[in-house]
């Protein structure tokens, strides 16, 4: 190895037992979250989606560039023009783009074009990929693995959102250009992905379909 700054790491490693309570119980609390599509018009405090995000800026990425970018929407007079801008795509989508298949696919979840949650829900998070960047802000490198990165983070997001007590929805209207627009984001960086995160909606229901969940025989290997 070439020789470059370093220091031990620290780690305190925890009793068997406690490893397998600990990995147990994490898999009890995230099997509780669901995609959720109806939410409450209710306030949710800026510091609980802040500690989430930076949850999510701990992600492993591409040589540690963090290629990523959160613009974070809360309520006000640019939900009303990202609603219709998503709803534009969308229905062009759910009319014309969409092959049967893919329509198919989609039936048991019961989406359509009209997204009220992006107009109710406390807070939306854009997620960006950015192209080039580097460990330190103001960096213009080439980035790597970008999608796989963003990707990763956005999981801790939702993980970190879903443990905080909260719903989420993730949407990706297609294209998403338009996030770039309102959110006045940079050229470099492409929309990823929209997270959208609050209460549900009283009464708020999930379809039977997103129950389904594969066993860990139909999932992994052992080899
Ligand atoms: N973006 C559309 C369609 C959609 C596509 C898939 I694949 C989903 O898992 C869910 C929805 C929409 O948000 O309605």
């Amino acid at each position: 190895m070439t020789d470059f700054p370093s220091r031990p790491l620290p780690f305190s490693e925890l009793p068997p037992e406690e490893m397998r309570a600990r990995a147990k119980a994490f898999f009890e609390a995230m099997k509780t979250r669901r995609t959720v599509r109806d939410f409450a018009d209710r306030d949710v405090p800026r510091e609980i989606i802040e500690n989430a995000i930076r949850s999510a800026g701990t992600a492993p990425s591409g040589a540690n560039h963090q290629p990523w970018h959160f613009a974070v929407i809360g309520k006000g007079p640019l939900r009303a023009r990202l609603r219709a801008a998503a709803e534009a795509e969308e229905r062009a989508f759910y009319e014309s783009k969409a092959s049967a298949e893919w329509l198919a696919a989609l039936a048991p979840l019961g989406t359509d074009a009209v997204k009220p949650y992006l107009e109710t829900a406390p807070w939306l998070i854009a997620v960006f990929a950015q192209r080039r960047g580097g460990a330190r802000a103001g960096e213009d490198r080439k980035n790597y693995y970008v999608a796989e990165s963003v990707g990763i983070a956005c999981g801790f997001l939702l993980a970190a959102l879903h443990q905080a007590g909260l719903a989420t929805l993730t949407h990706t209207p297609n294209p998403m250009g338009f996030l770039s627009e309102i959110c006045e984001r940079p050229e470099n960086e492409k929309p990823y992905m929209l997270i959208v995160a609050g209460y549900p909606a009283p009464g708020a229901r999930v379809p039977e379909h997103a129950l389904i969940k594969k066993p860990l025989q139909d999932i992994s290997s052992w080899l």
